[in-house]
């Protein structure tokens, strides 16, 4: 490694001869001083060049600057290096096509994405990747704390599992398969040797639509539990599980939450639920799914009425839902399965599901056939149990503000999109 401190720790060095490393976040040459902003992972940290303008490296290049750290209320953050040696490692070939060191991004979202290797160093399109980790940081500590396993499942399968319209196809050897829609096969039968687990990872979507909210490749926070009574137990455990994500972001992407002005949520001790067939009445439809707009509207209803920015939507119709998901028993034609709205989008998918092999025999009407791999798990005895899916990428846009998905995924995948 090289040896150096970071930006952010310079004032425990006051006095001292010590090196830095990082990129010309902006040089400024004046008459008789020049400066350099050096931007590394923690921070920036000004350097102050003295005499006739030296010809500084460039926005972008690559430092190394060993100086000596002088306090004092006219240096940026009460901290800058003076009197510097100044290594270039690395010079860039061209501008980058905005300056990254202006406080608003000068360019549209197009631009932005198109050069999104170095778009991404600009502050403030970094602070919500950083929400991000830090959310996947506590979705993982939450369910660590409640005896979750972390598993890794396939992502290239032989049958889709929401349903075959929105699945890629490839050619595996010579033979069809698809990228993975979701963990979903996988995270049930590994309830049936972890009892508990969860996976992060990429799930696929061939989504003909150019929408703010659907891309074709996106981050999926899966859990699946067993021995539930129903979905409720489920959605206690989902409640868990996002107030120890925004905990997790409070505490480790403080810095990216004050950059952007996020106002996150409070969670309520219990997050209000209504039946599906409530939410019909409330939004005076009689269509057995909800309209983007729809829930829109419920989710100001729940602000007005319960003061939650989440809201539980329960027992969705059988006909809407996967083949795997358990009936409410009560309730004939509607399911245990919900959605959880928060700010106006469904960001959580989840449910109970059949966890006899007769049912699923019954729900396929006998064409078990495609189905066989998933089916040997429930051959071999499985417990009541149930999950839920949380796309990330839709929960950093709620947090950040962001109207658009793509404005806050590094690369985002969609029907235009295969590079960067
Ligand atoms: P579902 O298909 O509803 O459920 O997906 C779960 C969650 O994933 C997010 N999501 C998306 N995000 C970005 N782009 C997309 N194209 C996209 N599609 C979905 C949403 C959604 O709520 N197997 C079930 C989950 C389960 O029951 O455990 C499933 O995949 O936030």
């Amino acid at each position: 490694m090289i040896s150096r401190v970071l930006t952010a720790e310079l004032a425990e060095h006051a006095g001292q001869r010590v090196t830095i490393a990082g990129w010309v976040h902006r040089r400024r040459q004046l008459k008789s001083v020049s400066f350099l902003v050096v931007r590394d992972r923690a921070g920036l940290a000004q350097v102050v060049v003295v005499g006739e303008p030296p010809g500084l490296p460039r926005e972008e290049s690559v430092v190394q600057v060993t100086g000596t750290v002088r306090t004092g209320p006219r240096a940026p953050g009460g901290v800058e290096l003076v009197e510097p040696e100044i290594e270039v490692l690395s010079e860039p070939s061209e501008a980058p096509p905005f300056d990254l060191y202006r406080p608003v991004v000068a360019a549209g979202l197009p631009t932005i994405l198109d050069h999104a290797p170095v778009a991404l160093r600009h502050p403030l399109l970094r602070a919500p990747l950083e929400i991000s980790a830090a959310s996947v940081a506590g979705f993982r500590q939450a369910l660590d704390g409640l005896g979750f396993t972390e598993i890794h499942t396939p992502k290239i399968v032989g049958s889709a599992t929401e349903s075959g319209a929105n699945v890629f196809g490839i050619d595996y050897f010579g033979r069809p398969a698809y990228l993975a829609q979701s963990p979903q096969f996988y995270k049930q039968a590994m309830v049936g040797v972890f009892e508990r687990v969860y996976e992060v990872g990429p799930v696929f979507r061939a989504e003909p639509h150019d929408t703010v909210r659907h891309l074709a490749q996106y981050t999926s926070l899966d859990a699946e539990l067993g021995f539930v009574r129903d979905h409720r137990d489920v959605m206690v455990v989902l409640r868990e599980v996002v107030a120890g994500m925004l905990e997790s972001v409070r505490g480790r992407a403080a810095a990216a939450v004050d950059l952007l002005g996020a106002v996150l949520p409070e969670v309520p001790s219990e997050i209000p639920a209504i039946h599906f067939t409530e939410a019909q009445k409330l939004t005076d439809s009689e269509e057995p799914d909800l309209s983007p707009a729809q829930e829109r509207w419920l989710c100001e209803w729940a602000v007005r009425e319960h003061g939650s920015e989440f809201l539980f939507v329960t027992g969705y119709p059988m006909e809407k839902r996967p083949f795997y998901t358990h009936p409410d028993p009560a309730r004939p034609g509607y399911s245990n399965g919900f959605d959880l709205l928060f700010r106006g989008l469904e960001l959580v998918t989840g449910g109970q599901r059949l966890h006899r092999y007769d049912d699923y025999v019954a729900a396929l009407d006998g064409d078990v056939a495609p189905y066989e791999g998933y089916l040997q798990a429930f051959r071999y005895g499985m417990p009541p149990h149930g999950g839920f899916a949380l796309g990330l990428e839709r929960w950093t846009a709620r947090l950040t503000g962001a109207a658009n998905i793509r404005q806050i995924t590094a690369f985002p995948r969609d029907l235009h999109r295969l590079s960067p």
